[in-house]
């Protein structure tokens, strides 16, 4: 099991839009590094150390599974993204954003790249003032102090000023959301995106079992003659499968994400059966529909079809190398026309056809921020 983590951080901003790049780099960090629990007030600060601009300064508590060094990394990247450009020097100078790690769990660290914690923040008023809000009853793990007696005892001179203007705090998923299934047409990446779910959210999986399915290599052979066994096999095994893993919640795990929805079986249905075959089918499914669990979120992920291909002769399962364009086409109008018509579920649709989620964080990023603003 992965574990969770506590970590403080200070940020600041002395150059731009100084409050509108505070917020950013809180959203940032809420789809990069893990769930925001606490934001303090905001500050307005002289520049400590150095001659320059006035700063607007805050900290917050995030949870995070990321190890410190990655979370320095991220951090990092972060500051990039919001226009931070370091020149070699070690001087203090503007900067749009600073993200600092003040403490993380009692740990103290001392690498070549990063110390925890921060040797500086018993000096400063503008880092202890805003983190006695969110953590007075904390304890420094190096002084053993609560950190409302740290601020007692700092000697910093420098006024500081609250500013009315609140920081909005992102809902995290897992406050959000009990279940999400993620949908989309044969090798629009299902499977991957519910398994950096899970792993970067600590969410419990649950992948479809189609490799067991015996009819599915034969119904690319001959479609007419085992479309109807297949449908209905996938039908019992998604129900069964569902039932049992969406009434079972693990305690340990933050929600669930599963890399299909049962309706599939009647956007496949649909295209693959003959009519009287379907009239039956209709009537199985819609007993087991009743039954099953909604998504909180339905995700959609649109691939353009030759993107599909390419991606199902990557992963190279042998029955599925000579699907067809036309195949494919008429299972992307099924999904279309169920999204268009479906008013009871919660869709977000995500185009994928310019990203590469699984080789590319930032990509990666940008679908977890659309999730996250959904
Ligand atoms: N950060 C510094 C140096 N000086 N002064 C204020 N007021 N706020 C800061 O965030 C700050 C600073 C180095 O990171
Ligand atoms: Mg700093
Ligand atoms: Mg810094």
């Amino acid at each position: 099991m992965k574990i969770q983590r506590i970590t403080y951080l200070s940020l600041g901003s002395n150059q731009g839009e100084k409050l509108e790049t505070l917020q950013k780099a809180i959203d940032l960090i809420a789809s990069e590094v893990g769930a925001i629990q606490k934001i303090a007030a905001v500050y307005k600060t002289p520049s400590w150390g150095f001659e320059g601009d006035k700063f607007l300064n805050t900290c917050i508590k995030v949870s995070t599974y990321q190890a410190p060094e990655k979370l320095l990394q991220t951090l990092l990247a972060i500051e990039k993204k919001l226009g931070r450009t370091r020149k070699g020097q070690n001087e203090y100078q503007n900067r749009p954003i600073d993200l600092d790690v003040l403490l993380f769990d009692d740990e103290i660290i001392f690498s070549k790249t990063l110390t925890v914690p921060h040797p500086k923040m018993l000096s400063r008023k503008f880092v202890l003032v805003p983190l006695n809000e969110i953590a007075s009853t904390f304890i420094h793990p190096i002084t053993k102090n609560k950190i409302a007696i740290c601020l007692q005892n700092c000697e910093d001179t420098l006024g500081i000023e609250m500013i009315p203007e609140k920081l909005i705090r992102p809902i995290p998923l897992s406050e959000k959301y009990n279940y999400i299934a993620i949908e989309g047409n044969i090798g629009a990446g299902k499977t991957s995106l519910a398994k950096l779910l899970s792993d970067q959210f600590n969410a419990k999986v649950v992948l479809e079992r189609f490799a067991d399915n015996p009819f599915l290599p034969k119904f690319y052979e001959d479609k007419e003659r085992y479309a109807f066994p297949l449908e209905m096999s996938f039908l019992a095994d998604r129900y069964q499968q569902l039932s049992d893993d969406l009434a079972q919640f693990d305690l340990f795990k933050n929600f669930i994400v599963s890399d299909y929805y049962i309706f599939k079986s009647l956007i496949f249905a649909q295209v693959t059966l003959s009519k009287d075959e379907y009239f039956l089918y209709r009537k199985m499914f819609d007993l087991m529909y009743k039954e099953i669990t909604k998504p909180d979120l339905y995700v959609y992920l649109y691939q353009n079809t030759d993107r599909l291909l390419e991606n199902i002769k990557k992963r190279g399962r042998n029955y599925e190398q000579n699907i067809e364009k036309t195949y494919l086409k008429k299972i992307q109008e099924g999904y279309s026309n169920f999204i268009k018509t479906e008013q009871n579920l919660n869709v977000l649709t995500i185009d994928v056809s310019e990203l590469d989620f699984v080789k590319n964080e930032n990509d990666y990023f940008a679908i977890i921020q659309q999730i996250n603003e959904a």
